[in-house]
């Protein structure tokens, strides 16, 4: 029997050929960030081509990842927006490398089109800093009968969203937003055990912004959706350390620990292995 949790909360995640038990399995989800690009900035640009991209998903699936989130489009502050046809020369190949790797697949982006071509090559999940508010995305995702769906919060766009953002709460700003999002995808016929919600570390938001959205990151479960904390590598982290996007590690994992402590179901991480082991000390010291 499939558990219910408080006021109707789904305990478990519908991720396409994959159901995740949220009631009983103790620690987060780790989503292992997977890039699909020439020019990533975090790696260095080592995962060129499509084989590498697939060997490091091959390690990351060795280090105990979850779920392999594959994106073709960098979307650090300020990068600029990569074509339709260069984002799927990008994913699709690394798609079908891994299809069939045992795991489920995420595909990172807010294309419509790129949606469609990657469910129907056979992913589990769509991850998108739109939240479905391009053209077409909800009808993308709707078509599908049982994809996950991670909705992500941004104030403005990839461009602009650095320059000063406000909020007058931002908790509060941003749970209405998420709120509305899954109302209007449950309103266009997805089943809420497919929704999870994301308040967007670092998409329009100031260090204190995202420093409160950590603290207070319990207030994201009250909305009903498993929620994923995306902190990894940011530049929250440089800015409080003073270090290079590759010399954050161990506040990455920290914040994992600290999303986890906090609710958060889903992590979405570049090092795996230390997250993945950090995670299970984490596990191995809850009350149940
Ligand atoms: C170093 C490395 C510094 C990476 C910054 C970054 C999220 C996301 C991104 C997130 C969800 C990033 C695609 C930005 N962040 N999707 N995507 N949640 N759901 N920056 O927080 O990783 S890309």
């Amino acid at each position: 029997m499939i558990q219910q949790g408080m006021q109707g909360v789904p305990t478990t995640w519908r991720c396409g050929r994959f159901l995740f038990d949220l009631a009983n399995r103790k620690r987060p989800i780790v989503m292992g960030i997977l890039n699909a690009t020439p020019d990533s900035f975090s790696d260095g640009g080592k995962y060129r081509s499509a084989t590498d991209a697939i060997a490091q998903a091959e390690r990351m699936i060795a280090d105990g990842v979850d779920l392999i989130d594959i994106g073709g489009e960098s979307t650090r502050p300020g990068a600029e927006p990569v074509s339709l046809q260069e984002e799927l020369d990008r994913v699709m190949p690394v798609i079908e490398g891994l299809r069939d790797c045992g795991k489920p697949l995420s595909i990172d982006t807010y294309k419509a089109e790129t949606m469609r071509q990657a469910l129907k090559a056979g992913v589990d999940c769509v991850n998108d800093i739109w939240a479905l508010r391009q053209d077409g995305a909800v009808e993308a995702v709707a078509a599908n009968q049982d994809c996950g769906v991670v909705l992500m919060h941004m104030q403005r766009d990839p461009l602009t969203m650095q320059f000063n953002p406000e909020y007058s709460n931002v908790i509060e700003e941003v749970s209405l937003f998420l709120k509305e999002r899954a109302q209007l995808l449950i309103d266009n016929g997805i089943a809420p055990n497919r929704i999870a919600l994301d308040p967007g570390f670092g998409f329009g938001k100031r260090l204190d912004h995202n420093l409160e959205m950590l603290a207070r990151f319990a207030a994201f479960s009250k909305l009903g959706f498993p929620v994923l904390a995306g902190i990894s590598r940011k530049s929250m982290i440089g800015k409080l350390t003073g270090k290079e996007t590759q010399d954050r590690l161990a506040p990455s994992v920290a914040a994992a620990i600290m999303a986890a402590d906090r609710g958060a179901k889903i992590i979405r991480v570049h090092d795996v292995p230390e997250t993945v082991d950090s995670l299970k000390l984490w596990e191995a010291v809850q009350a149940d």
